[in-house]
């Protein structure tokens, strides 16, 4: 088989950028680990930038997010039982939107389908060949069978697991990496969102955060162990701690009810550099990723997308090579801005093991200034409705 551009993962960035170069009339084949299913059932983020909705509108793909999705002008950040608002809409001009993951790539996958996009499910052993020639080809393996394409490009689109950003040789591939020393324990609960806006907590137990994906569907999180299981937490433990790390006017209106979902997510900061060696480009979570205080991984992968796309536009509508050979350089210099504020983020509201009284002290220190400083509000409202590109 030969494509123009050979997209190894069926995630929001594989999707979004086939669906992008699809528009323009440049073909690509998706390469997909697992089943749509599988993909579609994953939990993951909730709030989209709107650099991140451009790029739905421009992939044809936003009917159901602006139909279904919720416009924030701000969010709420708690500390014990105080409570302040920073004003997106007034500080910066502008919102986020609240539209789940799950929902971007159920859009996504109906656009390539209704497009006759080419997806393969269930490959195996995908393998990069000769990214550093002008001929690469990608093999891989579908039901036992041997199979092959010839491309122009490869982007890898495989996630922090996949196997693309492996192939960089180690001679010329860099790692930065940190490793948080707790998880996030989420649920997903058929119940009224506490508040109207999401909460981020921090509380002597440690953070939380209040967030949904409608008016009937709640999604919670708390800072929990490294070595705790979703199995070590019944419901009703769950709750009981929420309500210890909220303020107690929200504890006190919180609906509780089943959970529809529980899951774990370690926290980790990492970037690889460079982000293209000779004819394969890593997008998203393959390149990069950041603690999930701030929202911003998904956001992340539409900017490398966004600059992807605009470099092979580029090249396949004006023959030139100009936006492909910047993409490494212009997408890490956005990652390393993004990787600076979730790592903020996530140290002003966690509770660390090796934090000193003088280190809390210091952290309610930088809350109570940022409840009260305009510039500060603005630098965190800025970052958060996210970075221009
Ligand atoms: P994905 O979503 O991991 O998709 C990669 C796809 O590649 C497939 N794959 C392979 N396919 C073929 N061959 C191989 N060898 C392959 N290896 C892997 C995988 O099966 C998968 O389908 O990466 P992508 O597309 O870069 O998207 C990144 C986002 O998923 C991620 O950054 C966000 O979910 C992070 N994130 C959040 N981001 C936000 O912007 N806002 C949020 O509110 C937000 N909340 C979150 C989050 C991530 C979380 N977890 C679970 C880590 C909340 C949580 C709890
Ligand atoms: C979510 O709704 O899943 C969510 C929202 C905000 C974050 C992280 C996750 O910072």
């Amino acid at each position: 088989m030969r494509t123009q551009v050979a997209i190894i993962g069926g995630g929001p960035a594989g999707l979004l950028l086939s669906q992008l170069l699809h528009r323009r009339g440049i073909d690509s084949v998706v390469l997909e680990r697992k089943t749509k299913e599988y993909v579609l059932g994953r939990i993951r983020a909730g709030v989209l930038e709107q650099g991140l909705i451009r790029l739905m509108e421009e992939a044809g793909c936003a009917e159901r997010m602006h139909a279904e999705g919720f416009t924030h002008d701000g969010t709420q950040i708690s500390y014990g039982d105080e409570m302040f608002r920073v004003d997106f809409a007034e500080l910066t001009g502008t919102s986020v939107m609240v539209y789940g993951q799950t929902e971007v790539t159920r859009d996504l996958y109906a656009a390539r389908e209704a497009a006759g996009g080419k997806t393969e499910f269930n490959v195996e052993d995908v393998v990069i060949h000769n990214a550093d020639s002008a001929a690469p080809h990608v093999s891989y393996r579908v039901g036992g069978a041997a199979r092959r394409i010839d491309c122009d490009f490869i982007a890898g689109c495989d996630g922090f697991h996949g196997i693309s950003r492996q192939a960089i040789p180690l001679d010329v591939r860099r790692e930065y990496e940190k490793i948080y020393p707790f998880g996030w324990l989420g649920v997903l609960s058929e119940t009224p969102p506490v508040n109207h806006e999401l909460i981020y907590a921090n509380s002597p137990r440690g953070f939380a955060l209040c967030s949904m994906r409608n008016d009937k569907l709640s999604r919670y999180y708390v800072q929990c162990s490294l070595s705790d299981s979703p199995g070590d937490w019944t419901d009703r433990a769950f709750w009981e701690e929420l309500k210890r790390r909220i303020p107690a006017a929200q504890a006190d209106q919180l609906v509780t009810g089943p959970s529809i979902e529980k899951s774990i997510a370690p926290l980790r900061s990492f970037v690889t550099e460079p982000m293209r060696w000779g004819r394969l480009f890593l997008c998203g979570d393959a390149a990069h990723i950041v603690p999930p205080t701030g929202a911003k991984g998904l956001n992340t992968a539409a900017s490398d997308v966004h600059y992807l796309y605009n470099g092979l536009r580029d090249f396949y509508e004006n023959g030139s090579s100009r936006g492909i050979d910047s993409y490494s350089e212009n997408a890490l210099k956005r990652v390393w801005k993004v990787e600076r504020f979730s790592w903020w983020f996530s140290s002003l509201l966690h509770r660390y093991p090796d934090q000193s009284e003088f280190d809390l002290k210091i952290q309610i220190a930088e809350l109570e200034f940022l409840r009260s400083n305009k510039a500060a509000q603005l630098a965190m409202a800025e970052n958060y409705v996210g970075l221009p590109y």
